[in-house]
């Protein structure tokens, strides 16, 4: 991995969608936390490109949801809120300038970025309150045709949960961190399951960025869990953007 397109937060960041109850984000505060993140990928090795914040989509920070990466290849989403898709354009502008080949959701199909975990040459694919079984389709058969598997995990049962990544992750080495309500699932059997401890959940939407994971910080037992694993770990301050339903994940687009 060696390149991210991060977005910083824009003025209007506390005017987006959420769901959490957690009160209204401070945006001095978001963009210090912004400013740390893109930090740590720095010193995960990654170069970063920073788009231009826009006012005109408080949740376009959430950079994540508007597109999936391959290998060589970037598939545009068509993202399942209304007031999120038309941050899919200045996004593309850019990625175009980093993939030969670029695909893109097309109506009726709705996917978020947040709800694709890619695990080696396998995808999961949450169907979700913004992904649909057509975006969930369409994205499948683009996989298939780059040579990657897939299996879809439908998430709209569980409680509190926006995105499949925010209750799965993939650590690679064979390794998915689970919270419990997606733990059961048959599709993650063949895998090492690395659990979040209750009242931990929002842990689980951690990011291995080459030899080190980023995590939320104030788990400290998921800290623990990682670290016995061998993991080193860098912890980040996540409160205004858990605020607004995301997590570390969705910050960033990697390749
Ligand atoms: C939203 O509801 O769309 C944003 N407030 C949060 C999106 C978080 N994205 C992600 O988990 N991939």
């Amino acid at each position: 991995m060696h390149q991210a397109i991060v977005r910083k937060p824009a003025q209007s960041f506390s005017m987006g969608l959420s769901t959490a109850n957690l009160g209204p984000p401070e945006y001095v505060r978001a963009l210090s936390q912004h400013t740390a993140y893109c930090e740590a990928l720095e010193r995960c090795g990654l170069l970063l490109t920073n788009l231009e914040p826009d006012d005109a989509y408080p949740d376009s920070t959430f950079i994540e949801d508007t597109a999936v990466v391959v290998g060589e290849s970037v598939i545009l989403t068509r993202p399942g809120a209304a007031s999120r898709t038309g941050e899919v354009a200045s996004v593309a502008e850019t990625i175009k300038q980093f993939f030969s080949k670029v695909e893109s959701i097309q109506d009726p199909g709705c996917l978020d970025g947040g709800d694709v975990c890619e695990a080696g040459n396998h995808y999961f694919i949450g169907i979700s309150e913004r992904t649909n079984e057509a975006g969930a389709g369409q994205l499948g058969r683009f996989l298939t045709a780059f040579g990657k598997t897939h299996s879809l995990i439908d998430t709209r049962g569980i409680d509190g949960l926006l995105h499949l990544k925010s209750g799965l992750a993939s650590l690679g080495d064979n390794r998915l961190v689970v919270i419990d309500a997606l733990a059961s699932f048959k599709e993650f059997s063949d895998y090492q399951l690395v659990h979040v401890a209750d009242g931990e959940e929002y842990a689980a939407n951690c990011v291995r960025v080459n030899d080190k994971v980023l995590i939320a910080e104030g788990y400290s037992r998921f800290g623990q869990t990682l670290a016995s694993l061998g993991y080193q770990t860098i912890a980040l301050d996540m409160s205004e953007f858990q605020k607004m339903d995301g997590g570390l994940s969705c910050l960033s687009l990697r390749f």
